[in-house]
């Protein structure tokens, strides 16, 4: 009797879901401003796309690319036709803020105007407000100004864990860029591996890339890993991450690479044991945790890691490159007589403080090659390089510090922003999962400006972003599950202002129809319950 009205209660959610959907008119994340106007707009296969300006006809290649994913055809990109048409206007004169737009709708045709990026969101917005029935697809007369919140709007995707392959990357680049998220975060290298092709060390791909576990067993485990010999891993060639690179910055999405140091290093030490503080033999890792591993401090890990960065600059052209810093076993350093020397040799305290002089050595190279450095929090301990940018994840107080500080921020932290947590209260009914429990209500009400900033230091606080670890994550679609809807409400925490979000809208009236556009993707997706929706 129990489970019958359970699938009554889910039937009769989804069913009012369904309906609300049809009825409304929404956009995730939600805009600044809708008016709604007159009539509506029928596409049709005689509409065609008519860009103007620099950079719209790449724009109008990204419209047809989601446009045929869901209805399963191609618009006629011309400059000639006058009527019927969608206008995606790089070149209007109207001065409008980065990424803004202003999407216009009446009968007679579609104008979105902005700078290639606004368009290009301007684009996304239209997607979800298309309305199909009868085989005919039709938008109502509506007027859209839309800017974001913050410029800094971003997803973390750790595949050191375990690796995901390109097709599952541009997938999540697809839904990213609907979502209006403008980072990839790219977590590159951990203890479980090392996923990018190296030229100099080719041992980072033929050894580091590889581990003898997988997962088993499940909640209730001590840790549910265990080295039984099947090899799992892989790596990204150059050729591959630069495909990445294009396919995000098509979709107005920058990529940052991440590279773990001084610690979760342990991949890297299996290959190039001379690098490390211990004696060695090291092993990629098969289980999970903080492993006492690091890099010592000295001229050959330097070497190594700007001969790599050297690469990785090659690769990935935007400004910002993530260096790690976190959960780092200094006490390790302790033992080593190389670090003591070091201390001595410049006076430091102790070794956070040589911590802070190694990823400061680090900043340096990066700032001489025009690239600015990113760590998580515990960059702080021993006292932050002059420039580096904090990604806030032990809860807010690192952002805080390093706000007050005058350094820029990104706030990730782990109460509100951890997507690797699970998504029910009972964990043991969800997929197995690490950390707490994190429903979609706490990640949407997040608000990325701590009240004890003056609004002086909120101004370093650039955005904010979701992490997504994958110790437990080995699977496509366990990968989209966690994810999604909870990154649908991260896109409007970075998007939306405060003062518009409203929790009971988002789920009962956006998130209905933002889901059918996941489906238009083939995302996989958990279901909201239906006291949610
Ligand atoms: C802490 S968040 C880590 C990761 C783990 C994560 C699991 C951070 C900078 N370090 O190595 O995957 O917790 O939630």
């Amino acid at each position: 009797k129990k489970a019958l009205s359970i699938i009554l209660l889910l039937l009769s959610g989804s069913m009012a879901f369904a309906q609300q959907a049809e009825d409304a008119i929404t956009i995730v994340p939600k805009p600044v401003s809708v008016e709604k106007g007159a009539g509506e707009f029928i596409i049709s296969k005689r509409t065609s796309i008519v860009a103007k300006g620099a950079d719209a006809q790449k724009v109008a290649a990204m419209f047809n690319y989601f446009f045929n994913k869901r209805y399963g055809f191609v618009l006629p990109i011309t400059n000639s036709a006058t009527t019927n048409t969608i206008v995606l206007n790089t070149a209007s004169g109207i001065k409008l803020a980065d990424e803004a737009y202003e999407l216009k709708v009446n009968a007679r045709g579609i104008t979105i105007s902005g700078e290639r990026g606004g368009v290009f969101y301007g684009v996304q917005s239209l997607m979800q407000l298309i309305h199909e029935n009868d085989k005919q697809l039709s938008v109502a007369a509506i007027t859209v100004k839309d800017q974001p919140n913050f410029a800094y709007r971003g997803l973390m995707l750790d595949v050191g864990r375990h690796f995901f392959d390109i097709p599952e990357i541009k997938k999540i680049l697809d839904v990213m860029a609907s979502l209006k998220l403008n980072r990839f975060h790219w977590h590159l290298t951990d203890d479980q591996g090392w996923r990018l092709e190296i030229k100099k060390y080719p041992k980072l791909t033929s050894i580091s890339a590889w581990r003898d576990s997988t997962i088993i067993g499940g909640y209730g485990d001590f840790n549910p890993f265990i080295y039984d010999g099947k090899r799992s891993g892989g790596f990204y060639t150059q050729d591959q991450a630069r495909e990445i690179v294009k396919y995000a910055a098509d979709r107005n999405i920058v990529v940052i690479p991440e590279i773990e140091m001084p610690g979760h290093s342990t991949a890297v030490l299996a290959a190039y044991p001379e690098l490390g503080n211990g004696t060695g033999p090291y092993t990629v890792k098969g289980y999970w945790g903080v492993h006492y591993t690091i890099y010592n401090p000295d001229e050959p890990t330097f070497k190594f890691l700007e001969d790599v960065l050297t690469e990785v600059m090659a690769i990935f052209p935007g400004k910002d490159i993530h260096i790690g810093g976190d959960e780092v076993p200094k006490d390790e350093w302790k033992k080593s007589a190389i670090a003591q020397k070091l201390i001595q040799e410049n006076h430091l305290k102790n070794e956070d403080e040589l911590q802070s002089w190694f990823i400061n050595r680090i900043e340096k190279f990066l700032n001489k090659n025009g690239r600015n450095l990113i760590g998580w929090d515990e960059i702080l301990e021993g006292g932050l390089s002059p420039n580096a940018t904090v990604m806030s994840w032990r809860g807010e107080q690192g952002g805080i510090d390093a706000a007050k500080q005058g350094h820029n921020v990104i706030m990730t932290p782990n109460s509100n922003m951890y997507v690797d947590h699970a998504q029910a209260k009972d964990k043991t009914t969800e997929p197995l999962a690490i950390g707490g429990f994190l429903p979609l209500d706490v990640v949407y009400n997040y608000n990325p400006l701590p009240a004890s900033l003056t609004s002086d230091q909120q101004k370093h606080i650039l955005g904010v972003q979701a992490n997504m670890w994958t110790e437990y994550v080995a699977t496509n679609n366990k990968l989209e599950y966690m994810l999604f809807p909870r990154v649908a409400a991260l896109a409007e925490v970075g998007w939306t202002k405060a003062e518009n979000k409203d929790y009971k809208n988002f789920t009962q009236n956006e998130l209905p129809g933002y889901l059918k556009n996941m489906e238009a993707l083939g995302v996989n997706y958990r279901i909201p319950e239906a006291d949610v929706v």
